[in-house]
C-alpha cells in the first residue's frame, strides 16, 4: 500500500518542484508511560531535495535520529537535514535512521495511527498516515506472516 499525500503548493513559474513520495511508515507501540517512540518509512525524492524538519500532534517534538554504534555502544544522534540523492530511497528503521518522536501526548497503541508531516527544502510538505504495530516489531504489520 502507497501511503502518501503530496500537496502541491501553488509554485511560482520557473521553480522545479522536486517531488518526494513517503512509502509504508509504521511505528513501534510504546510502553504506557513512554515519553518517547520511533517512526520509520521510506523516502525517495525525485530530485535532490533534505529533509528540514517534520512535525506531529501526536508529539511535542519531532526529530530525526541515526543510530550509530559507538564502540558496541548504541547511540542516537539527531540529524539536521535528511539528504535525499535524486532518484535513491531512504529508508528509516530500527538501528539506523528513524523520526522520534519526543514529548507522547499519548502512548502509541498497536492497530492505531497519526499523522507525521515532512517539511523538505525544495518539495511540499508531505502528510503520511503512520501505522502502529506491536512493540518491538522489525516491520510494519502489514508485513508481518
Ligand atoms: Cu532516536
Amino acid at each position: 500500500m502507497r501511503a502518501l499525500v503530496i500537496l502541491f503548493a501553488l509554485l511560482a513559474p520557473g521553480f522545479a518542484a522536486a517531488q518526494v513520495t513517503i512509502d509504508m511508515p509504521w511505528a513501534r507501540a510504546t510502553a504506557p508511560k513512554a515519553m518517547a517512540g520511533g517512526a520509520f518509512m521510506t523516502i525517495t525524492s525525485i530530485g535532490a531535495d533534505r529533509v528540514t524538519r517534520a512535525e506531529s500532534p501526536a508529539a511535542s517534538m519531532v526529530e530525526l535520529h541515526l543510530t550509530v554504534d559507538e564502540a558496541g555502544v548504541m547511540k542516537m544522534k539527531p540529524v539536521p537535514a535528511l539528504v535525499l540523492e535524486p532518484g535513491k530511497s531512504v529508508t528509516l528503521k530500527p538501528g539506523g535512521y528513524h523520526v522520534m518522536l519526543m514529548g507522547l501526548k499519548a502512548p502509541l497503541k498497536q492497530g492505531e495511527h497519526f499523522p507525521i508531516t515532512f517539511y523538505f527544502a525544495n518539495s511540499p510538505p508531505v502528510t503520511v498516515d503512520v501505522q502502529i504495530a506491536a512493540p518491538g516489531a522489525a516491520g510494519p504489520a502489514m508485513h508481518t506472516h
